[in-house]
Parts: C-alpha cells; sequence; structure tokens
C-alpha cells in the first residue's frame, strides 16, 4: 500500500511507521518531530460502517471538546482531534475501498499493555468515570450502532455455538474443554441484558473498549488524560466499560499469557480501579448497577474469553493474530481468570461493598 499517497490526501509529507498494539486497526504514526499524527486504516471486516464510525466520533469528540474547553482543559490532549482530509472530510476513501483517518499525535503520555504503577491504573478508573459524565447529556439516538450485539453476552454465545457447529478451521476436537468452560457459564450471560431490559440499569452513552491501552497516561503527572480508539462508543452499560477495564487490568498476566500459573486477579489492582471509579460515578450510579459491579468483571472477562474462542473455531478471521494458536492463548487466559474471579467473589463484592460505603 502506498502509504504516502495517502499522508497526501491529509496534506502531509511525513514519513510514516507501524505503531501500537491493537487488534482490530492498522495504526501509523508519522516519524518526523511533533506535530506528529496518527494514521490509521479502520478495519472494515469489523466496521462495516466506516463513514458511520467517523460520524460518531466527530460527534463525540465535538461534545467533549466544549465541555473540556468550558472547564478550562486541553482538548488537543485530552480528546481526540481528527484530522481532515484535504476535502474537508473526515477520512479518505481509497479506490480499493480502504478506510483512512488520522489524528493528532498526543505527545509526552503513554498507553501501557499492563499496570506498571498502580495509580495509573486509579486514575484510568477515574478518567473512564469522567468519559462517561461528560457524554451523560450527549442525546444517545445520535449514535450509529457500530457493532451490533457488541456487548450483548447472550448473543455471542449464540455465535461461539454458531461457530462450534460449523467448526470451519476443523479445530473443536482440541477445544473440547474450553467449550465446556463456556457452555456451562452461559445462563449467567443475560444477566446485564435482562436488567437493561426490565430497566433496573440505564442505558447510558459507553466507550465499550476500556482496556488500559486505550487510555494515555500523562508521562509527566502519571494522569490518565485522554480515552482514545471511540470505535465502539455506543449506547450501553456503564457495566460494559467498568468490567472490562478490569479484565484487562487487573489480569496478574498478559491478555495472551500462555504460563497460566501467572494469570490471576490481582485484588490490590481490582480495589484501586472499583476505587477510583466509584469515586467519581458514586452519584450517579444505580443499585443494580452496584449490585453487579464485580459480577461486570468476570462477565466481561468470560465475554472476550468466548469471543477469542469463537474466532479461533472461525479461523482467526476478527482478531489479528501474532502466532498461530494465539487466539487460543487469549481464550485460555480469559477463562483461566474467570475461574479465579470465580474462586475470589467473595473478596471482591467486598472490595464493592466498602466503595459504596
Ligand atoms: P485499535 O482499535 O486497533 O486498538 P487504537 O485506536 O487503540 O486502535 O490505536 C492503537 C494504538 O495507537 C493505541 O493503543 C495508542 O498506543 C496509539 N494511538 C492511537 N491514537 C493515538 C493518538 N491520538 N496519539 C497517540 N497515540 C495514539
Ligand atoms: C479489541 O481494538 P482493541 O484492540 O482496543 C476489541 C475489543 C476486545 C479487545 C481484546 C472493536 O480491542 O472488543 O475486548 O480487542 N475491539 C473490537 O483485547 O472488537
Ligand atoms: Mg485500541
Amino acid at each position: 500500500m502506498d502509504l504516502r499517497a495517502i499522508t497526501s490526501q491529509f496534506e502531509l509529507t511525513d514519513e510514516i511507521t507501524p505503531y501500537g498494539d491493537g487488534h482490530i486497526n492498522d495504526t501509523y504514526a508519522t516519524t518526523a518531530s511533533a506535530p506528529r499524527y496518527i494514521l490509521q486504516r479502520i478495519n472494515n471486516n469489523v466496521f462495516k460502517r466506516p463513514d458511520q464510525v467517523m460520524e460518531n466520533i466527530e460527534k463525540v469528540t465535538a461534545h467533549m471538546r466544549k465541555k473540556i474547553i468550558e472547564a478550562g482543559g486541553d482538548p488537543t490532549r485530552e480528546t481526540l482531534t481528527v484530522i481532515p482530509t484535504r476535502d474537508g472530510k473526515s477520512y479518505y476513501k481509497d479506490e480499493n475501498g480502504n478506510y483512512f483517518r488520522m489524528y493528532r499525535f498526543i505527545e509526552n503520555a503513554t498507553t501501557y499493555n499492563s499496570v506498571e504503577k498502580i495509580e495509573h491504573f486509579y486514575e484510568a478508573a477515574r478518567a473512564f468515570g469522567r468519559f462517561q459524565k461528560l457524554l451523560a447529556d450527549f442525546p444517545a439516538e445520535q449514535l450509529h450502532e457500530t457493532i451490533v450485539d457488541f456487548h450483548n453476552t447472550g448473543a455471542r454465545v449464540a455465535q461461539l455455538k454458531e461457530a462450534i457447529a460449523n467448526d470451519k478451521a476443523g479445530r473443536l476436537a482440541s477445544v473440547q474443554e474450553e467449550v465446556k468452560f463456556a457452555l456451562d457459564r452461559a445462563p449467567q450471560a443475560t444477566w446485564v441484558t435482562d436488567r437493561i431490559a426490565s430497566g433496573e440499569i440505564p442505558l447510558r452513552v459507553t466507550h465499550n473498549d476500556t482496556k488500559l491501552n486505550n487510555i494515555m497516561i500523562d508521562d509527566n503527572t502519571g494522569k490518565a488524560i485522554c480515552v482514545i480508539d471511540l470505535d465502539t462508543v455506543m449506547p450501553g452499560s456503564l457495566l460494559y466499560d467498568y468490567g472490562d477495564s478490569l479484565r484487562f487490568g487487573s489480569n496478574a498476566g498478559a491478555e495472551d499469557e500462555t504460563d497460566l500459573s501467572k494469570v490471576y486477579c490481582r485484588t490490590d489492582l481490582f480495589e484501586a480501579f472499583t476505587r477510583g471509579f466509584t469515586e467519581e460515578m458514586k452519584d450517579c450510579l444505580a443499585p443494580a448497577e452496584w449490585e453487579l459491579l464485580a459480577f461486570s468483571a468476570r462477565l466481561l472477562t468470560y465475554e472476550c474469553g468466548i469471543r477469542f474462542l469463537a474466532d479461533y473455531l472461525n479461523g482467526d478471521t476478527y482478531f489479528k493474530i501474532h502466532r498461530p494458536d494465539h487466539n487460543l492463548d487469549r481464550c485460555r487466559s480469559q477463562f483461566k481468570l474467570v475461574a479465579d474471579m470465580e474462586a475470589r467473589s467473595e473478596e471482591l463484592e467486598a472490595i464493592v461493598r466498602a466503595c459504596r460505603g
């Protein structure tokens, strides 16, 4: 792909190089000195309507920019800034149907793939809470649902069952244990969506992909300054954002760790995140949200595990992989974490109760 031809669409002549560890988009960064830029090819196998993704992002960042300015903050560091194409559009579509977008690079800040300092995780929790609050008055009906049923865990179970039935890659026989683990827990998959349907859990504008490497931590202050990766901002439950953060961040091991003895829930990290998130959100949380907080960490870990398993069975068509059994390794790490959270569930519930006061 001629990336120089792409960057010229955004009126840039800088060199660019692959960047970041996302599982979905192709990300590049310019190599010249500041100002730097991020170029991304939006994965249009995952996002069927990249134009709608960009419409959401433009609206959401405009809303946040206004509020950040009102609060005396720096909108160029505290939210994403979309760089328009030379035609004034928020994305460029090339002749092969690839969609590209460009953001201003947020300097002197880092995204982490694991928690290096417990304070970072606490600060990330506060920032995800603030993100929810900034968008609390955003008109949710204006948002496109960029991936339908994204955190509908019941629908994810149905997708897994379909993958099992089709066994496209001929791998089913080798994952019987993982399939059993997944199906044994299927009855819990609807606990959150049932309570959204009953009205006990409110729909909010949520991020839906709150892993630690989707938040930028300021190198000087250690504060979480900017929530990035806004492709999946959609109406959802706050439990999705809280739960997914803990799925990734409270794991003592990596998301794709193969030595499962290293995978367990670090309760000190669980406590720090829960404290930060609930300090920010205390006044907004509904009783049913409090009740399902600890469970949601397990649910989102389970959901991600079954997504990795389904993708493994389908022949690795969704998540980027870097080794042959990568999705299976990811699934096993998630399921080990689920089992550990089940074993520690009393302790995790007690942490939530202490934060509730
Ligand atoms: P994916 O959807 O593939 O995860 P992301 O939007 O999360 O893509 O981007 C991948 C990585 O690129 C991020 O984890 C982060 O390190 C880096 N990144 C993305 N946007 C910016 C930005 N505006 N400034 C600096 N780094 C960024
Ligand atoms: C993907 O885009 P990225 O890498 O931040 C995925 C998330 C998963 C995550 C698992 C759009 O996130 O849902 O939880 O991988 N994003 C999408 O690491 O499917
Ligand atoms: Mg990301």
